[in-house]
């Protein structure tokens, strides 16, 4: 296996290298018995399934080929991370560890119990050094987005470098102004990283990247979710490929997506789908869902239903815009396309947040959903307190809506299986309704 190939590497880098490969190798087999045992998966999954057995080793020795010629190495938690400069730099961008439970223990000797699961998680993999992203990012990308992350950045400082970018909690004019300058002062702290200046043209060239891989993801989401007879890939599957995509190479990720999307528009056009003929489709509504929290997919895929899109940070949001770099001149006038993107990003933390709701109602509308889950991480304040303007908004339309507050033990594993099935069984409940009164 990868991990063991590279064990030289993961101890220079300060991994706890037997705990790692112990942590790794619970994933592995979770993944095994979870992802690889679905019947009928695509082929081009097995690309996927090669970068997991990876993920924390062949991949960790490219980041770390990278970091040796000087280029940045960038851990982050959240989608705000101006990643286009990084990538443009010639260094690479990561999501950290940060979905995990065993690691929480370790965090609540530091950090309160009732803050939320992936900080704790991801605060504990730091402290175990069992993380071979955490070990290998020259600094943690930071951001004022909620209060336990903001308060966390000033104890993680204490373990490693951090970086934090003042993003604003509302989008008037004087907040986007100063969120241009932020994103000017990380670019310099990138040039600080990597010892050298950095030029418009590599900028936009990182831009061109990111873009291209938003557009792939794009790609997946619409195969994946807007075609009510046909599912050729399964949420599962879908989700993790979201996952990946904070960790592996921005290029040979865009090509590996297209390349599985060229397979699911084949199995479109021969109607090869995973699900039988009026499975209900759910689409899941908020917060981030890091690797390996893989529950509430299990639970609704091993319920009879599937799901059709993430509408969170890992999945529709973080790639439902791209930058506009038409006729850029100025590297000021980069920073603005920039603020402009990543602006559009309808995070909880803002207020309001009112585009998030028309968004759901309409995404609802356009993939033909039947009900949707909206799962929120314990004690994440902003998306608990916003789900009910979007429940209320949702009742209004009449969908079918579940809300489900969880951590990362296993132990509510049973319990949201069987609120899933009895939400599922109202779904039937009112297609069979409807059918009868339409006849
Ligand atoms: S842009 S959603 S990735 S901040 S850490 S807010 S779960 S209490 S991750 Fe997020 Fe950026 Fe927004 Fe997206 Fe809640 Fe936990 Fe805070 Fe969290």
């Amino acid at each position: 296996m990868g991990v063991e190939l590279h064990k030289d590497l993961l101890s220079s880098i300060g991994v706890d290298v037997e705990r790692h490969a112990k942590m790794m190798g619970m994933g592995l087999a979770g993944y095994q018995a979870g992802f690889m045992s679905q019947p009928n998966r695509p082929k081009a999954m097995a690309y996927f399934d090669w970068f997991m057995s990876e993920i924390q080793a062949e991949r960790i020795a490219e980041i770390n080929a990278l970091k040796a010629q000087k280029k940045p190495a960038v851990g982050t938690f959240c989608i705000f991370v101006p990643e286009e400069i990084v990538v443009g730099a010639g260094g690479a961008c990561f999501g950290l560890c940060g979905g995990a439970n065993p690691p929480i223990a370790d965090a609540e000797t530091e950090l309160p119990r009732n803050i939320c699961p992936l900080i704790k998680s991801a605060y504990g993999f730091k402290l175990q050094h069992t993380c071979a992203y955490t070990q290998s990012a020259d600094f943690i990308y930071g951001e004022t987005t909620c209060e336990a992350k903001k308060k966390t950045w000033e104890l993680l400082g204490k373990h490693h470098p951090v970086h934090v970018m003042n993003i604003p909690h509302m989008k008037r004019e004087r907040d986007l102004k100063m969120w241009q300058e932020e994103i000017k002062e990380f670019k310099e702290h990138i040039e600080e990283v990597s010892e050298r200046k950095l030029s418009l043209e590599e900028m936009l060239e990182g831009v061109k990247v990111i873009n291209a891989k938003r557009d792939a993801m794009k790609r997946l989401d619409t195969l994946r979710g807007m075609h009510p007879d046909i599912m050729p890939i399964s949420g599962k599957d879908a989700l993790f490929i979201s996952q990946m995509s904070f960790l592996d190479d921005p290029k040979r990720f865009t090509q590996k997506v297209n390349e599985l999307c060229d397979e699911l528009d084949e199995r479109i056009k021969d109607k090869v789908s995973v699900f039988p003929e009026n499975t209900p489709r759910i689409m899941v509504l908020g917060t981030p869902i890091a690797p390996p929290n893989w529950k509430l997919h299990t639970a609704v895929e091993s319920s009879g239903a599937c799901i059709i899109n993430e509408e969170g940070c890992i999945g529709h949001r973080y790639f439902k815009d791209n930058v506009d770099i038409e006729g850029v001149q100025s590297e000021d006038e980069l920073y603005e396309r920039l603020m402009k993107r990543y602006s559009k990003i309808d995070c909880a933390c803002f207020t309001p947040n009112t585009p998030r709701t028309d968004k759901i109602v309409q995404m609802y509308k356009d993939r033909k959903a039947d009900g949707v889950i909206y799962y929120t991480l314990s004690f994440c304040h902003t998306y608990n307190v916003e789900s009910h303007l979007v429940t209320e908004a949702l009742a209004k339309e009449g969908i079918p809506c579940l809300v489900i507050e969880s951590d990362y033990s296993p132990e509510d594993a049973g319990q949201i299986k069987t609120r899933v099935e009895a939400f599922l069984e109202s779904i039937t409940f009112k297609q069979k309704a409807e059918a009868f009164a339409n006849k």
